[in-house]
């Protein structure tokens, strides 16, 4: 079994506390690894490495830190197979996701890369004669990433590859179950060329390893996806040092399907977005809201369908569902099925932990005759568990869709240009999709939420520079003499 260390000013170096965790396989429980666990004082070292990288780093030009990226996109792209195997051994998502999941990774890489040779300001006229304006783009500074375990590499290439195309330098935290991948993320680009102490990788608990990098006071931006409860905190105490924040937290997204749709291919879609990953992406589709005429049929034919799908480890390529992360997840989601039949809904199919198999599944779960104010519509289940919801008409279907306090992505499936103009306008999401489930967004759009769902940031597309960026505003007087704004006016 391999033992992995921390990262820090370009070296592997073990913990200063000698104290280190085991890395499990969900779908076998198999000991796969086990890592160093960063005491605070590592961590400390992590942030004066950064600091330290940050004069050069920041002042090597932007297309010349480009070449690094493009170095590791193409590396990833040779690896990507291998790359999906090990997250599926560690992850539990089925191999065509993980290999989606590098993918996303290879394509924010190449990305960011190009914004090598972008990284736009703006010029604008003076309100003055002989004088020039314009905007430039400054890397923040030391920022630390915090990253969650259902993506573990195109999550920390959304953040890594901005934040370094922008010249900052990093303290990366990937999450405890899932760091194999962030590891080979860090030997792709430090391979590839990237200079000592720019990328410095910590692995621990979010309470102490986490907590450690927000409270930093020479961490200057935090990016973090995760839990509401772990955003509030980290926003809570970036005030103190006025930290910058972006987070992406939760999801409760729903699909609104019409009678007019293509029921057939809302099927689809729901299966798609629901059970895929098992239902443990922030954007999974969690509730379904249709159109009454057609709920009876909708239902009777998504129940046959689910039946269908089979469960078991990512490996097997015929596998649609694998495991569960973890057995706290695991247990959490079961709670969450008896507070379903608690409430009154009616568990129409699954919901029960498979046994014998050794790792951590459950049976996709299907609740009917729920109603919109039940816990099981309300809160983030975080797995493979979809709430039928009834609503008359479009307005009532929308009033639903916006009665929880996240609100990150959402769906409709509609024949009527109507309704699909409609629900952009009124869903509270950050993400409206027409006619295609609530996941599939692609790196090159901003990604990111409203609502509790956030904190009004949004991460990839060009939004992705603006989270790893100060702009400047450079006023150039080139007239020999002092001219004054709003006062000269004449
Ligand atoms: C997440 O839901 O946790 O849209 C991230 C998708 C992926 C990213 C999802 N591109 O499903």
């Amino acid at each position: 079994m391999q033992e992995y260390k921390l990262f820090i000013d370009g070296e592997w170096t073990g913990s200063s506390s000698g104290e280190t965790f085991d890395d499990f396989n969900p779908a076998t429980l198999e000991l796969i690894a086990r890592l160093h666990k960063a005491s605070k004082d590592d961590v400390q070292r992590a942030v004066d490495s950064a600091e330290d990288a940050f004069e050069a780093w920041s002042r090597t030009p932007a297309p010349r830190r480009a070449t690094i990226l493009f170095r590791a996109a193409r590396m990833l792209e040779e690896r990507k197979e291998e790359l999906a195997r090990l997250m599926t051994g560690e992850m539990g998502k089925v191999l065509k996701e993980a290999r989606g999941d590098v993918q996303e990774a290879i394509d924010i890489t190449y990305y960011a890369a190009g914004e090598g040779r972008r990284l736009l300001g703006e010029t604008t006229p003076s309100e003055l004669p002989d004088k020039f304006c314009l905007t430039v783009r400054r890397p923040i500074g030391v920022v630390g990433l915090i990253t969650p375990w259902n993506f573990p590499i195109a999550i920390p290439a959304w953040k890594i590859m901005p934040a370094l195309i922008s010249g900052n330098t990093l303290v990366f935290k990937p999450a405890s179950d899932t760091p194999l991948l962030s590891i080979e993320l860090v030997k792709i680009l430090t391979e590839a060329g990237l200079p000592r102490g720019v990328l410095n990788l910590v692995m621990g608990e979010g309470s102490t390893v986490g907590g450690a990098i927000v409270k930093n006071k020479k961490i200057r931006a935090v990016s973090f996806t995760g839990s509401l409860e772990t955003g509030k905190w980290i926003l809570g105490e970036a005030a103190r040092d006025m930290k910058r924040v972006s987070l992406e937290l939760g999801g409760k997204n729903p699909i609104i399907v019409m009678d007019d749709a293509d029921m057939g291919m809302a099927i689809d879609g729901v299966l798609w977005g629901a059970f895929g990953t098992t239902g443990q992406r922030c954007t999974a589709a969690s509730r379904v809201i249709v159109q009454e005429k057609i709920l009876p049929l909708f239902q009777k034919r998504l129940i046959e369908r689910t039946k269908l799908l089979k469960i078991g480890n990512g490996l097997d390529e015929n596998v649609d569902i694998g495991p569960v992360i973890n057995n706290t997840q695991l247990q959490k989601i079961a709670r969450y099925i008896e507070i379903g039949k608690e409430e009154g809904a009616k568990l129409v199919l699954g919901g029960r932990i498979i046994k014998p198999l050794p790792g951590h599944f459950i049976e996709p779960a299907l609740f009917s005759d729920v109603t919109p104010d039940m816990r099981i519509a309300r809160e983030e289940i975080f797995g493979p568990v979809v709430s039928l919801i009834r609503a008359g008409d479009l307005d009532e279907a929308i009033k639903i869709a916006n009665s929880v306090e996240y609100g990150l992505s959402s769906s409709i499936y509609t024949k009527n240009i109507t309704n699909a103009f409609k629900a952009v306008e009124k869903i509270e999401a950050g993400i409206t999709y027409i006619n295609a489930p609530t996941i599939g967004s692609e790196i090159h759009l901003p990604f990111g939420g409203v609502k509790s769902t956030g904190n009004g940031t949004r991460e990839a597309g060009t939004t992705a520079i603006e989270e790893f960026t100060e702009l400047k505003t450079v006023y150039f007087d080139y007239s020999g003499k002092l001219q004054k704004a709003q006062i000269d006016v004449e």
